[in-house]
Order: C-alpha cells, then structure tokens, then sequence
C-alpha cells in the first residue's frame, strides 16, 4: 500500500538536545554506589529555605484521607481551553490547516488524498507507526465505504487521533502514603535530558498541588549547575514553600535523602525532587537516577512514587529515543510534554502516546506559572482543530 513506502525508523536521531556538556564534570561529582545513606551522602551541610510551618492538620499523627485525588478536578473554563489552544497554535496551523486545506471538500476520497493526508501527519511529527496506524484504518473505513467525502474523512481522522491517545489520559494523582502508620510524603522525581523545562515544570506543579490544599516541600537534586540551586529557590520563594538543598556540586542523592528525612518529620504531602538535566544515552549518568532511587528507598520502600519525565515536545522524534532510555534507568510513571506552544511537532504527542502508552500528566504551552495544564485527550484534539463545543465545561480531569 501507498503508506508502507515510508520506512519505519526508530532508530534514535542524533542528538538534540544542545546543554550536553555535563558528563564529565558529572562525573566529578559521582560518589561510590553505596546503597546506603552512607557518610558521604551526610558529608555536605544541608540547607532548608524558607520552611512554612506544617499546619496542625498536616501533623504526621493525624489518619489520612485515604482516596487519592486526581490532581485538577475543576471543569475547563473557556480560558483554559483558549490556554491550550492557544498554546497548540503553531502545531495547529502546521497540521490541521494542512490537512484541512488537503482534504476539507473533496468529493471523492481516492489513494493520492490519502498519501497528502499521510504526508501532512508525518510533517507534524506524529510519527510513522501512529500514522500508519491511522491511514490503515482510514484505508479501511473508506473500503468499506464508511466515509465518502473529505469532510468524513476529515471528522473520522479526529477520532482516530482522539483513539490513540485515550491510554494515555491519567491525571497525576495525589496519593496518601503510609509507613507504620504515619503519613508519609508523595515523592515525586522530576527527571529529563538538559533544558527540556523539569525546573520550571516543578514550580508550576508546585502552585498546582498548592491550589489542591497540598503542603509541598521541594529537593535540589540538581546539584550539577551553580546556578540550578538558585533557580530552585526562586520557585520554592514564589510558591512559599521549603527547599532542601547543599553545595553545588554535593551527591544529589544526599540532599534528596535529607529531604526526604525532613519532609517525613513534618507530615508534607508532596516531596517534588529536581534532577540535573543528563544525556539520555550516556548510561554512567542515568545509573546515577538509579541511586538516587536506592538511596531513597531506605527512607521509604515505595519511594518515588511518581517518576515525571519531562520532555521537549520541540525535539521531534528524539523525544522518543529519550523516553525509550529514561523509562529503563529511571522506571518513568508519567510523561510531562512541555514547550507545546513553541513548536510546530505537537504531533510527537500522538507518536508518544502510540509507542508508550504511558500517561502523560501535564503539557506545557507556556513559561508562565498557570501555562502547565493537565493533559486531556478531547480537549487536547479539539484545541488543536480549534473546534470548541459546549461540551467543553464539561469535560473534567478525572480519569
Ligand atoms: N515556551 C515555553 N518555555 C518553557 C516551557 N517550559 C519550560 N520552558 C523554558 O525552558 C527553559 C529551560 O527550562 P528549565 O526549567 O530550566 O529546564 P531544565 O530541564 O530544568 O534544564 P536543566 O536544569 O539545565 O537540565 C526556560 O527558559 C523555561 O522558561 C513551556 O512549556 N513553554
Ligand atoms: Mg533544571
């Protein structure tokens, strides 16, 4: 068939990601592989800014809730809608006005239609397997003579993509978690390659949690950067709340077992832990996640709970190649998709979700603090075809 002539390619692209010049001072600052808090994870002071005072309802003696929560329940308001949509603007135009402008009043659908509307999805990185998948089954539709015209098809490709994103729709939930019958924080750990946005992704999920009610606490892992730290507290003095860190250049795992340590003792509900940015194919580096993992897990078993990889929707295809290494170093839980109003490969969206199946917890379109938005495929697909309908004030979160 017309589509098979694209070869299937997933072999991982040269790299794009261009901050990649950390691996050996990275590793000049790797410590032994111990599992335990050994004394060199204790070695450096640890800093605790601007801790607020855990609320007497926050106190570690006091029963849990014990439902987890989705992490947005509110309704999407039209500015939030607007939000993504315009957010999604550029990927927009390159996708959906090309595939309008291909296929919107064509009276026959015939196989040359098809390859340009093939064409179209490649162009905005959807990827080949997820376009296959859809041109294979719009193959079928108009075979069986389901659809007729463009317009059918047109409506039909909608849903197609609606489909391929439906196992990738679980909001982030805040769980409560126990340990002899205490309270004991949700760990989440942010991880991802250089400047692909996980810093400034956990100051806006900060504000999130916060707006749910949820005492957080923040860990600079990213002891890497001079620079990294600072940033960190930015976030921690606009959101008001505590940041765990040490020198620049300490064991990364050490300031987020004392974190972890801290966040214990004062009953906090969500411990969120930056990482410095790392090449994904460079294996010594990412055996570094796996520690701080270990290490973590001496505080609390089941920690982390949450392993938010973060992702440059900008990137393309290479996204993939990174998502394929972190989910094996680091036991990724959730995908975060940010910069989605910078780029015209909002598409890689569809490819992610196809080759994964992972859930993808937040997009960002933006760099402000409101700009992380909880991820929803209706929403997600009607932005993007700028084809908002009532039902959106009705379309909650919630899995
Ligand atoms: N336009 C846009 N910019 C974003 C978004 N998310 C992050 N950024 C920007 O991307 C840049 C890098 O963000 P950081 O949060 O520092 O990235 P990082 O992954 O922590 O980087 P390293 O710590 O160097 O690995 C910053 O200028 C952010 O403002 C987004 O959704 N949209
Ligand atoms: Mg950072």
């Amino acid at each position: 068939m017309f589509f098979k002539r694209f070869r299937k390619n997933t072999s991982p692209e040269a790299d794009q990601s261009t901050k990649d010049d950390n691996s050996t001072a990275l590793d000049n600052v790797r410590d032994s592989d111990s599992d335990a808090p050994s004394p060199e994870l204790e070695s450096s002071p640890t800093m605790v800014d601007a801790i607020p005072d855990a609320s007497p309802e926050l106190s570690a003696e006091q029963p849990i809730e014990s439902t987890p929560e989705p992490i947005e329940k509110e309704k999407p308001s039209l500015a939030f809608f607007q939000r993504i949509k315009k957010g999604l603007s550029r990927t927009s135009s390159q996708l959906v006005e090309g595939i309008a402008s291909v296929v919107l009043g064509k009276k026959h659908i015939d196989d040359e239609l098809l390859e340009e509307l093939e064409t179209q999805l490649l162009m905005a990185d959807v990827g080949i397997d997820a376009t296959t998948q859809i041109i294979d089954k719009l193959t079928k539709a108009v075979e069986r003579k389901q659809l007729n015209d463009g317009d059918s098809l047109y409506a039909a490709l909608q849903q197609q993509l609606r489909d391929l994103l439906v196992d990738t729709q679980a909001p982030m939930m805040i769980q409560p978690q126990f340990a002899d019958g205490k309270k004991m924080p949700m760990v989440t750990l942010v991880v991802g390659v250089n400047g692909v946005g996980k810093t400034t992704t956990i100051g806006k999920l900060t504000k999130r949690l916060q707006n749910e009610g949820k005492q957080v606490m923040l860990a600079a892992g990213d002891t890497f950067r001079a620079a990294a730290v600072e940033q960190l507290k930015i976030w921690g003095d606009r959101n008001q709340v505590a940041v765990v860190s040490q020198d620049t250049g300490a064991d990364s795992a050490s300031v987020i077992y004392d974190a972890l340590s801290s966040a214990q003792a004062k009953g906090i509900d969500v411990l969120i832990a930056d990482t410095a940015g790392r090449l994904h194919n460079k294996s010594h580096l990412m055996d570094e996640l796996a520690k701080v993992k270990r290490v973590m897990a001496k505080l609390d078993p089941n920690a982390p709970h949450e392993v938010l990889l973060v992702l440059d929707a900008g990137t393309g295809q290479n996204a993939l190649s990174q998502a394929e290494h972190f989910i094996k170093a680091a036991g990724v839980t959730g995908l975060v998709l940010t910069k989605l109003d910078g780029t015209a490969k909002g598409g890689i969206v569809f490819a992610l979700s196809e080759r994964f199946k992972l859930p993808i917890r937040f997009i960002g379109v933006g760099e402000g603090i409101d700009d992380l938005q909880p991820f929803v495929a209706d929403d997600f697909v009607r932005a993007l075809f700028g084809t908002q309908n009532s039902n959106a004030q009705n379309t909650t979160t919630s899995s």
